[in-house]
C-alpha cells in the first residue's frame, strides 16, 4: 500500500458524497400543491417585512432569492405567483425520508441541514470506489429520493473532499450529478469564481477583485505569502488550501445535540388526567433515557400540547441547575401539563429539554416552590422550542404564532392545510375580511378548484399535511416520535 500524507495529497477515491435538494420548501409545496406545479413560488414570511425562504426555479428566473425581503419578491415576480407561509412539518417529513433513503446506502451520514447532507461511501456496500461505480450510486439515490418523496429532486457532488463534494452538488442545480474524479480537483476548482469557496463571502471577494482575482485559478497564482499579509494568517492561509483543494475534514455522522424531546400523536384524542400523566411520564422517561445516553444535564424542561381543535400549546421551565434526574424532569412536565387547559382532550403530547450543558451545577438549592406552580411566574418561555411546528410567518403577521403563554388563535396563513367536512381535504389559498378561500387538492389529485368559506365556517378546521402517495409512514418520517 503506497504512502500517502492525507494533508497534501488528495484521498485515493471520490468518496464523500453531498447532496443538497432543489428549492426544497418550494418543491414540497408544488407536490403538494399540483396547481402551483411548473409555476413561480415564493416561499417565506408573507406579512409586511417578511423575508423569502425560498423561491421555486421558476420564481428564480424572475430574480426571487433566499433572504430576500418578500415585498421585493413580489415586485419582481409576475402576477398569478403564489406566497406562501411555510409548513415546516410537511418539510420535515420529507427531509426525513431523504435522510432514511441516505442512511440505507451509508452507515456515515452527516446531515448539516433540512436538506443538506454528506454520505462517506467508504462505508457503503459498494464493490469499488470507482467512478463508474458512484456514478451509479448517485443516480440511483437520485431515484429512490425521487420515489421516497413524491418526485422531490436532488442535485449531488461526489468527490475526494467535502468541500469538492459540495461544490460539486452546486456544479449543476436543478438535478444535476457531478463526479469529480481523483486528481481532477484542480480542473474542477480553478474555473470556478472565488465566491464558490466556503468562507469567501462578499466582502471577501470584493478584495480578491481588488487584486484582480476573480476565479480560483488567479487566486492559486498568488503566493500564500501574499494571501497572509493581505487576509491574516487565518483566512490567508485558508485561502491558500482551498485554491489547493486541500480539505482534510471527514465526514461525522455525530451532532451536537442542542435539545431532546419525544412527541407522541394519539389516535384518540386523551381525554382523562390519569391518561394524560401516563403519557407525559413515559414520554419525560424516554427525553431522560436520552439526556443521561449522551451524558449531558438540561437546564430547561418543555411541554408541547395539541388539542383537538389543533391549536398548538408550549410551555416551559428553567431550572436553577442542570439536571439529568428522571424524576425531576417528568415532575416540571407533569406541572407544565397540569397547568394548561386540555379538558377537551389532547392530541399530541410533547416533552423536551434543553439549554444542555456537559456539567450538572453543584446543587446549591433544592427546586423550590416552582414545582407546585409552574404555570405562573415562569421565569423563562422558550416560544422557539416548538418553531418545528409553527407557521413560517414573522410574528407580526399571526397572533397564533406567539406560543407559550397565549392561547393559539383560528387563523389561515396561506398554503396552510385544511380540511373540509364536505369537500375534504385542501389548502389555504388566501384569506381576508372574514374570508377563507381553499383549493381542494392534494399530492396525489388533480388540481383542484378554489371555494369561499366564512372565516369561522365550523366546517372547515387546520389539518395535518397530506401524505404523498408511495410515502413510507415509518418510525421515522411517521407521526410517532421525533424531535422537534
Ligand atoms: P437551500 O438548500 O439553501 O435552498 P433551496 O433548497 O431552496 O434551493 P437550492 O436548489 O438552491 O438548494 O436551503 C434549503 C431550505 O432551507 C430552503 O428551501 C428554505 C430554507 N432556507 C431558509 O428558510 N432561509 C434561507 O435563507 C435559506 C438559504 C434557506
Ligand atoms: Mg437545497
Amino acid at each position: 500500500m503506497a504512502l500517502c500524507d492525507s494533508d497534501t495529497m488528495p484521498a485515493a477515491h471520490a468518496s464523500i458524497l453531498h447532496l443538497d435538494l432543489d428549492a426544497f420548501f418550494a418543491a414540497v409545496e408544488q407536490r403538494d400543491k399540483p396547481s402551483l406545479r411548473g409555476k413561480p413560488v415564493v416561499v417565506g414570511g408573507t406579512g409586511g417585512r417578511g423575508v423569502v425562504s425560498t423561491a421555486s426555479y421558476e420564481a428564480r428566473a424572475f430574480g426571487a432569492r433566499s433572504a430576500m425581503p418578500t415585498i421585493e419578491a413580489r415586485r419582481l415576480c409576475p402576477p398569478g405567483t403564489a406566497f406562501l407561509s411555510g409548513r415546516y412539518e410537511a418539510y420535515r417529513r420529507s427531509s426525513a425520508a431523504v435522510m432514511t433513503v441516505l442512511r440505507e446506502a451509508s452507515a456515515v451520514v452527516e446531515q448539516v441541514s433540512v436538506d443538506e447532507a454528506y454520505v462517506d461511501l467508504g462505508a457503503a456496500d459498494l464493490p469499488d470506489l470507482e467512478t463508474a461505480t458512484v456514478t451509479g450510486l448517485g443516480q440511483e439515490l437520485q431515484r429512490r429520493i425521487a420515489e421516497r418523496t413524491g418526485g422531490l429532486s436532488a442535485s449531488i457532488g461526489i468527490g475526494t473532499s467535502k468541500m469538492i463534494a459540495k461544490l460539486g452538488s452546486e456544479a449543476r442545480k436543478p438535478g444535476g450529478l457531478t463526479v469529480v474524479p481523483s486528481g481532477a480537483e484542480l480542473e474542477f476548482l480553478h474555473p470556478l469564481p472565488v465566491r464558490a469557496i466556503p468562507g469567501v463571502g462578499p466582502a471577501t471577494a470584493a478584495r480578491l477583485h481588488a487584486f484582480g482575482v476573480d476565479t480560483v485559478a488567479a487566486l492559486a497564482a498568488v503566493t500564500e505569502t501574499d494571501l497572509v499579509s493581505i487576509f491574516g494568517s487565518s483566512l490567508g492561509a485558508g485561502l491558500a488550501r482551498m485554491a489547493r483543494a486541500e480539505d482534510t475534514r471527514t465526514v461525522s455522522s455525530e451532532r451536537e445535540v442542542k435539545s431532546i424531546s419525544a412527541e407522541q400523536t394519539y389516535e384518540r384524542d386523551l381525554t382523562d388526567p390519569e391518561g394524560i400523566r401516563v403519557a407525559v411520564r413515559g414520554l419525560a422517561d424516554k427525553v431522560t433515557a436520552r439526556l443521561q445516553k449522551s451524558e449531558v444535564f438540561a437546564r430547561t424542561v418543555t411541554v408541547k400540547m395539541r388539542r383537538h381543535d389543533f391549536s398548538t400549546l408550549s410551555r416551559s421551565w428553567t431550572l436553577h441547575h442542570a439536571t439529568d434526574d428522571a424524576e425531576l424532569i417528568a415532575a416540571h412536565a407533569q406541572a407544565l401539563v397540569a397547568a394548561a387547559n386540555l379538558t377537551d382532550g389532547v392530541r399530541l403530547l410533547g416533552v423536551g429539554v434543553a439549554g444542555l450543558t456537559e456539567h450538572a451545577q453543584a446543587t446549591l438549592w433544592q427546586e423550590g416552590p416552582s414545582l407546585a406552580r409552574p404555570g405562573q411566574d415562569q421565569p423563562e418561555d422558550v416560544p422557539d422550542a416548538v418553531g418545528a411546528s409553527q407557521p413560517l410567518e414573522p410574528a407580526s403577521a399571526g397572533g397564533q404564532q406567539a406560543s407559550g403563554a397565549a392561547e393559539a388563535v383560528r387563523s389561515w396563513p396561506t398554503g396552510a392545510d385544511v380540511q373540509h367536512a364536505e369537500h375534504g381535504a385542501g389548502w389555504v389559498w388566501g384569506s381576508g375580511r372574514g374570508r377563507v378561500s381553499v383549493r381542494f387538492e392534494g399530492p396525489g389529485t388533480p388540481p383542484g378548484r378554489v371555494r369561499t368559506f366564512a372565516s369561522d365556517d365550523p366546517d372547515l378546521s387546520a389539518a395535518e399535511p397530506p401524505w404523498w402517495p408511495g410515502a413510507l409512514q415509518d418510525a421515522e418520517s411517521g407521526p410517532a416520535e421525533d424531535a422537534w
